[in-house]
């Protein structure tokens, strides 16, 4: 292209070069199956990669603050309107630098501090902006949380008994590690019996939404925000949603000139293009394929004896617990990272175990599908996942299904997506 340099990295810089390398045989050796994680198109990388990374674009399309913004003006209309075609909703703010970013300009837009906020509890399923104490979240504002049943589901009249003992001036819908759907028409009426802000952080499920493949938070929340790296297969980003004008407008100061400076030209430039990828037809094939993989993988665990937090899942993924082993999530997390196999350890509800330890681990279907990953490699996968789970201490068992898994991943590539 001609506006690349002539020197390629590899020659410009063999150090950065080598690790460019390394990460992407990793990616390519490994399975991804971290439930936050996804591949990005091509198309995705080098909008990411492209000239608009030397803009500095302050402000709003046509409300800069520096010249020659024609064309950032153009992108950032252009990745706002395909996201409101995709969520059916009427305004949109595309310029946070991540969904923490863009869930604390919620709170700077419509709190002030100390008031009270209730979310899902982090070792629930939550995530640490919802009102965890050591983010922001929990510090600035009087956070209240809600969790799940014994059963690992929400219990919506209890979240509406804690409402209405808390009073919160805003309620905090959407998880990290929930693995059934969130029912957001519940959240509203909870919200307003009394008469709290419904704010849903769709980030996990976003893709499912986008198709149909989840209920969606419109019309119910006031505002909606979500990443667009997980299940939306974008750039790694956040975004914020509303269909209230007064709203919007706060949402719009809050991001800048409140918490952010120039806004991620590149980075808008690709979220347009994983936004127009998802508004193809064949989007909601992969949304459905999703759903059926993390659930094939979830029935294979089941069968083979695992314990999962609700009991299976409705989404992109799966909450092992381990509650019943004599191993922590990190220990299963290290054996399966050497077995080729990447997830994270996550907290489980009830969890004894610090989150540096934990009692679960958390695995996602979003990733392989998007290579292309179907039922039968779904079962295979899960059938490898018990194997190392129950040889946990067998290093001869892990080393053996590396090699298995660098077999299945031949026939698949990061740079080669199947047709969705
Ligand atoms: N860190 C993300 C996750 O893994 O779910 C949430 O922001």
């Amino acid at each position: 292209m001609s506006f690349i340099h002539e020197k390629s990295l590899s020659s410009a810089d063999s150090e950065v070069f080598e690790i460019l390398e390394n990460e992407f045989n990793r990616q390519s050796t490994h399975l991804e199956m971290i439930a936050s994680e996804n591949f990005t198109s091509p198309a995705v990388m080098e909008a990411m990669g492209s000239i608009f990374t030397n803009k500095y674009a302050e402000g709003y399309p046509h409300k800069r603050y520096y010249g020659g913004c024609q064309f950032a003006d153009q992108i950032e209309q252009l990745a706002i309107e395909r996201l409101c075609k995709i969520f059916g909703c009427s305004y949109a703010n595309v310029q946070p630098h991540s969904g923490s970013q863009a869930n604390g300009a919620v709170y700077a837009a419509l709190l002030q501090a100390g008031d009270k906020l209730l979310g899902m509890d982090l070792q629930h399923g939550g995530h640490l902006t919802h009102g965890a104490k050591p983010s922001f979240s929990g510090k600035n504002y009087h956070s209240f949380t809600y969790g799940v049943d014994i059963d690992g589901r929400m219990n919506y009249e209890k979240i509406s008994e804690i409402a209405k003992i808390v009073r919160p001036k805003i309620i905090v819908c959407g998880a990290s590690a929930y693995a059934r759907e969130i029912d957001f028409k519940k959240f509203r009426e909870i919200a307003d019996s009394v008469n709290a802000i419904l704010f849903a952080d769709i980030a996990h499920i976003a893709g499912l939404v986008a198709a149909g493949e989840h209920m969606s938070p419109f019309p119910y929340a006031d505002i909606v925000t979500s990443t667009t790296h997980k299940t939306l297969r974008g750039p790694r980003g956040g975004v914020i949603m509303t269909n209230n004008e007064e709203i919007s407008k706060k949402i719009n100061s809050a991001i800048f000139p409140g918490l952010q400076g120039g806004p991620l030209v590149h980075v808008i430039a690709a979220k347009a293009v994983a936004f127009g990828e998802i508004l193809q037809p064949a989007w909601s094939d992969y949304a459905k394929q999703v759903k059926i993989n993390a659930k094939i993988l979830g029935d294979t665990l089941l069968q083979r004896g695992f314990k999962l937090v609700s009991g299976g899942t409705d989404n992109h993924l799966v909450l092992v617990s381990l509650i019943d082993k004599d191993f922590s999530g990190e220990e299963a997390s290290v054996a399966l990272e050497n077995a080729g196999i990447t997830v994270n350890k996550n907290s489980i509800p009830g969890d004894l175990r610090p989150a540096s330890s934990t009692s679960g681990i958390r695995i996602g279907s979003a990733a392989l599908t998007t290579l292309g990953m179907r039922e039968k490699e779904f079962i295979f996968i899960a059938h490898k996942i018990c194997d190392v789970l129950d040889n946990i201490k067998n290093t001869h068992i892990h080393a053996q299904i590396k090699e298995e898994v660098k077999a299945l991943l031949n026939d698949f590539s990061v740079y080669n997506h199947a047709t969705y």
